[in-house]
Formats: C-alpha cells, sequence, structure tokens
C-alpha cells in the first residue's frame, strides 16, 4: 500500500476536509502493514473502497423561532460502511459541524464499532445548528423538522443514530417523538432514549464508565491502579461526567474540568455535589465551567487555557477533537503523566500523540477507549430487538467485559518487540480486520 499516494488521491477528491484526511491517514499508517501481509485485500481493493463513505445525504431544515423569525440549518447523514451491521452512530449538533467532521467521526466509528464485537457498521450525522441558549421549544421545532428529513434515510435495521455533541437525551426524545409519529411504528431506530420508552439502562454513563474501565485496564496491565491516581479531565459534558464519577469510585482524584472557556483546577477533587453541580453547568445551555469557581471556592479558573499543564498521573481529554496539541503533550510528559486514554474522539494532534508515544506513555485512541458509548446502544438495540429490559447490572457487567476485550485486542495487535503496547495501531489493526475479512466475505459491493 502507498499510503502517501493514496492520501494524495484523497486530498485533491476532497481538498481542505483536514478531519477527514487526518483519521484517514493515522488508520492507513498504522494497517500499512498487515495490509500488505495480506494480498487479498489489495485485489479487492479493501482500502479504495473503505475510506469513502457508501453515501452523503445532505438536506435542509427549516425552523422557526420562538419570535417568528425563520432559520435554515443544514442537516447531514453520513453512510460509511454496513459490513459488520446496519449503520450506526451518533448525531452532532454544533456550529462548528460540517462535512470533514461528520466524515471523520463516522470513519472511525466504523472501526470502533468493530471493536465492540457487535453487530454495527459506521455512520455519522448532525447539523450546524447551535443548541446554545436556545429554548426548550426551539429545540423541539428544531429536532422535528430535522427529522422530517433523516427519517426516510435511517431504520432499525438499516441506519440506527445516537447522541453526540450536543445531541443528549432531550433532544433524542423530540427526534424519537417524530420519528414514531412519521414511521408509525415504535422500534429501536434510535439510542439513548428514555429508559420510560426503551432506552437501556446505563447509557448515559456507558461512555464515561467505559473510558475509565479501559484506562484501568491499561493500568492493570502495568501492575498499577486508580487509587491515589492524580487525574486531569477535559470537557464537562456527557463523557466528562460519567468519567469523573467512576474514576471517584476507584480511588483516584479528579482535580480539572473544561469548557470552551478554560479549565477549572479543584485541588480538593471533584466529588460528590460537585459533579452533581456539572450535570446543572451543562444543562444551563451556556456552556461555561467559569461559575464552577464561583461555586466552590477553592477552584481556580484558568481562562482559554488547556488542563493539560496541571501535573496529573492520568489524562482523560473528554471534550472534543483536536483539543490535546504538541506542546500540551510535552507538558504532560514532563509533569510525569503516565497514561492518556481520549474519551473523545480525536482529542489529540497527530503531533501529540508522536510525543506521547516518543515518551512511552501509555497512550489509547478514542475509538478504543470511548466504545463503551455505541457499545451499550448495541446492547440497547438488543434489549429492544427481544422486547426486554435488563438491569443496570447486567448492562455494567456486559459493558465492563467488551472494554476488557477491546484491551485485550489492543495489546495482542500493537504490542511492539520491547513490549510497549502501542494502542494506536492495535486497535486500528484488529477493528480494520474484522472489516476487511467481512468485506472480502461480500463482494465487491
Ligand atoms: P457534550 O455536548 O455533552 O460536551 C462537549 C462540549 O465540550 C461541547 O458542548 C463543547 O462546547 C465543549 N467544548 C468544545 N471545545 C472545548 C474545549 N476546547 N475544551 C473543553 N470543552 C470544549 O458532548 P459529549 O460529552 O457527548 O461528547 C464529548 C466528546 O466525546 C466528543 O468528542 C464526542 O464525539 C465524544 N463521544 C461521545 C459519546 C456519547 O455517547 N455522547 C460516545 C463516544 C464519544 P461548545 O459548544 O461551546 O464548543
Ligand atoms: O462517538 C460515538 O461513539 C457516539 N457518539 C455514540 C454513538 C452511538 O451510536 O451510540
Amino acid at each position: 500500500m502507498d499510503v502517501e499516494k493514496i492520501m494524495l488521491d484523497l486530498e485533491k477528491k476532497h481538498p481542505g476536509e483536514v478531519e477527514y484526511l487526518q483519521a484517514v491517514r493515522e488508520v492507513l499508517e498504522s494497517i500499512e502493514e498487515v495490509y500488505n501481509e495480506n494480498p487479498q485485500f489489495q485485489s479487492a481493493g479493501i482500502v479504495e473502497r473503505l475510506i469513502e463513505p457508501d453515501r452523503v445525504l445532505t438536506f435542509k431544515v427549516p425552523w422557526v423561532d420562538d419570535n417568528g423569525k425563520v432559520h435554515v440549518n443544514l442537516g447531514y447523514r453520513v453512510q460509511f460502511n454496513n459490513a459488520i451491521g446496519p449503520y450506526k452512530g451518533g448525531l452532532r449538533f454544533h456550529p462548528s459541524v460540517n462535512l470533514s467532521i461528520l466524515k471523520f467521526l463516522g470513519f472511525e466509528q466504523i472501526f470502533k464499532n468493530s471493536l465492540t464485537t457487535l453487530p454495527m457498521g459506521g455512520g455519522k450525522g448532525g447539523s450546524d445548528f447551535n443548541p446554545k441558549g436556545k429554548s426548550n421549544t426551539e429545540i423541539m421545532r428544531f429536532c422535528q423538522s430535522f427529522m422530517l428529513e433523516l427519517w426516510k434515510l435511517i431504520g432499525p435495521e438499516t441506519d440506527v443514530p445516537a447522541g453526540d455533541i450536543g445531541v443528549g437525551a432531550r433532544e433524542i426524545g423530540y427526534l424519537y417523538g417524530m420519528y414514531k409519529k412519521l414511521a408509525r411504528e415504535h422500534t429501536g431506530v434510535l439510542t439513548g432514549k428514555g429508559v420510560n420508552w426503551g432506552g437501556s439502562l446505563i447509557r448515559p454513563e456507558a461512555t464515561g464508565f467505559g473510558t475509565v474501565y479501559f484506562a484501568n485496564e491499561i493500568l492493570k496491565n502495568k501492575g498499577m491502579d486508580f487509587k491515589g491516581k492524580t487525574v486531569t479531565v477535559s470537557g464537562f459534558g456527557n463523557v466528562a461526567w460519567g468519567a469523573v464519577q467512576k474514576v471517584n469510585e476507584l480511588g483516584g482524584k479528579v482535580v480539572t474540568l473544561s469548557g470552551p472557556d478554560g479549565y477549572v483546577y479543584d485541588p480538593e477533587g471533584i466529588t460528590g455535589e460537585k459533579v452533581d453541580y456539572m450535570l446543572e453547568l451543562r444543562a444551563s445551555n451556556q456552556d461555561i465551567v467559569k461559575p464552577y469557581s464561583y461555586e466552590f471556592p477553592n477552584a481556580q479558573f484558568f481562562e482559554n487555557k488547556h488542563p493539560w499543564e496541571v501535573k496529573c498521573d492520568v489524562a482523560l481529554p473528554c471534550a472534543t477533537q483536536n483539543e490535546l496539541n504538541k506542546e500540551d503533550a510535552e507538558h504532560l510528559v514532563n509533569s510525569g503523566c503516565i497514561c492518556v486514554a481520549e474519551g473523545a474522539n480525536m482529542p489529540s494532534t497527530p503531533e501529540a500523540i508522536e510525543v506521547l508515544q516518543e515518551a512511552k506513555v501509555l497512550f489509547a485512541p478514542g475509538k478504543a477507549v470511548n466504545a463503551g458509548g455505541v457499545a451499550v446502544s448495541g446492547l440497547e438495540m438488543t434489549q429492544n430487538s427481544s422486547k426486554l429490559n435488563w438491569s443496570a447490572d447486567e448492562v455494567d457487567a456486559r459493558l465492563h467485559k467488551i472494554m476488557a476485550d477491546i484491551h485485550s485486542a489492543c495489546v495482542k495487535h500493537g504490542t511492539d518487540a520491547e513490549g510497549y503496547v502501542n494502542y494506536v495501531k492495535g486497535a486500528n489493526v484488529a477493528g480494520f480486520l474484522k472489516v476487511a475479512n467481512s468485506m472480502l466475505d461480500l463482494g465487491v459491493v
């Protein structure tokens, strides 16, 4: 495989789609060796077929605000690959959403979903709609208008969306309500549903819990655990919240949270009512973390700074893509950080990953670490198909096992001659092999 030539061709076809090109390059560089060892992949054009989405659907989303003003947003669904199951992946509502971001997320989702061992293909969607500052009725009208187009493209055996940034339980409710009305059926077409109408227990916590289960496996593999460890976390959303809770349960101390306005440092640890306060902050729709430092006076706020300058043993980036750069990685290495596990999707830049790996920091990528969210989505689909609800303990036990199995797959495919586990390589190779072998079986379609 000639990675440079493939990337050059892809760049010509999709100029300026930087996040998408970044995600594809990382995977190709990791799988190059195993690809070259298996000439059947080359002759079936697996890479050429894998790096382009099956289809990209865009649509107009008109809606009316509370003052009667008409707005028009763009809606998207990227159906990337369905070799191992129906397209599956979240919806992101954020003003930064564009095709490059959704294609990177959809591409990553293929390998992440493959790693879960559940039958799910990869997809992603969303809109450039900004939920910040919108009223509840505006959010509802937007979701209804969005679903008026999306419902024709999805189905419980075709494509199953869920949440991501800006799409949580409330939005899934409004989207599902409209789908149910249009399709005249009550099926598992979305995941992250409310528990009263088909949702799974533990889904809200799953990404954050899974992130910490994975990080704990990394530590365990080196004879360590979370007890007494200082942990820095970025973000203060859905993923960060679950991660903070689980780190506390395992005996670690979380000292930071962050938002787009900067980070808060709380040397006493973010526990108890402070974790609940994080949810309140998030629900305020203002999306800033500064108020945390007014509420809890021992905490300090650092405007427009990243939490990676704080000394820690473990760092969990849980906010957004490319939020941990080379300089941040150097800070982490110099302060003695031993493990960086990505709760968000692609939060570390390629240059940051290089610095961390060079320093032999135990670095694990989002597609392995945060797979717990979509894994429990898969378990929600199973519960919906069988029309049963499992207990929280049962879902949590399955989540735990899935995360431990993903860790083992990374170790199997990513350990080098000196015993260092390259989790990026391990996750990409393990995720890729299942999809590529399925594509071989299915013919050129
Ligand atoms: P939330 O919307 O709950 O929280 C993310 C928030 O982080 C955004 O609203 C954004 O605010 C904020 N943010 C943006 N830039 C920064 C920054 N530089 N520093 C700190 N915060 C920032 O989203 P989730 O918690 O659901 O998602 C977080 C990450 O986890 C994303 O990468 C997502 O793709 C990933 N993920 C989510 C899963 C899920 O189940 N929800 C599953 C797996 C991965 P603003 O709007 O102001 O930019
Ligand atoms: O990035 C992700 O894995 C998600 N946003 C969750 C996707 C899902 O279908 O649950």
